[in-house]
């Protein structure tokens, strides 16, 4: 599933154009008993299975050996913190990041001695971390310069202005009576600019609220969204 995921889209291209770096490493390559168990019962009982140790060790052991910078581990676990756009800029400012992906019930929590981050991307059970490793490496891919055919166009991205986008319109200006808003077809770029920002607040206010305790607003937005708030717009 990991390989695919690596050799499609955006991440796939990155890769081959060697803006990227990606390695897979399988856990039981790092086994020694004739099964190559990565798993084994819990301590104390109950259902399920639990990560073992020892082969995460060595593994992390052998990824921290080829590398002369510091490697930075993450665990994918709905028990993380809220993988967000502010940790996919910071994350993607690490010289080396590992992504420990488990199965079952979890790791065994000697593990956690070894993990500089543990990481969720959201409020669901998955089958494994591999998808939300997945998901955190598009994320980080898509803001390496080069990646992204229009730098300009992730630098403007939704999150990174704290704020949700605004509505996006082409061709034809009228789909039968479902017509392109007048001020897109204006040329007047001044009004296009208070328009989209009017409409990014008024989406976030509407949808996600909390975003806006921690959006960077400049003049402009903290008038448009006052206005907004009072029903003036
Ligand atoms: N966001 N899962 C991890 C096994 C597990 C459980 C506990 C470590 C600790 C998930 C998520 C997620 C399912 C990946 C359980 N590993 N990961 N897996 N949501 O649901 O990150």
């Amino acid at each position: 599933m990991v390989e695919a995921a690596l050799s499609a889209g955006v991440v796939g291209r990155a890769i081959e154009k060697r803006l990227l770096e990606v390695a897979i490493h399988d856990l039981r390559d790092f086994t020694t008993d004739r099964h190559r168990s990565v798993d084994d019962v819990p301590y104390g009982g109950g259902p399920g299975m639990v990560m073992k140790p020892e082969p995460i060790f060595r593994a992390l052991d052998a990824i921290a050996a080829r590398h002369d910078a510091p490697v930075t581990v993450l665990l994918m676990s709905p028990q993380g913190t809220r993988f967000t756009q502010r940790d996919a800029e910071r994350l993607g400012s690490l010289p080396h990041v590992a992504m420990l992906c488990g199965r079952y019930e979890g790791v065994d929590e000697r593990v956690r001695s070894r993990v500089d981050e543990e990481v969720s991307i959201g409020d669901y059970v998955l089958s494994g971390g591999e998808l939300p490793a997945l998901v955190v490496l598009d994320a980080i891919a898509r803001r390496v310069p080069g990646v992204v055919g229009d730098d300009q166009s992730v630098a403007e991205d939704s999150f990174s202005r704290g704020l949700l986008d605004f509505p996006h319109y082409t061709r034809p200006a009228a789909v039968g009576d479902l017509r392109v808003p007048d001020v897109l077809l204006s040329g007047n770029h001044q009004e296009i600019r208070r328009w989209r920002k009017q409409e990014s607040l008024g989406r976030t206010l509407e949808r996600r609220p909390d975003l806006l305790e921690s959006a960077a607003l400049d003049d402009e937005e903290r008038e448009l969204l006052d206005r907004i708030r009072n029903g003036r717009l």
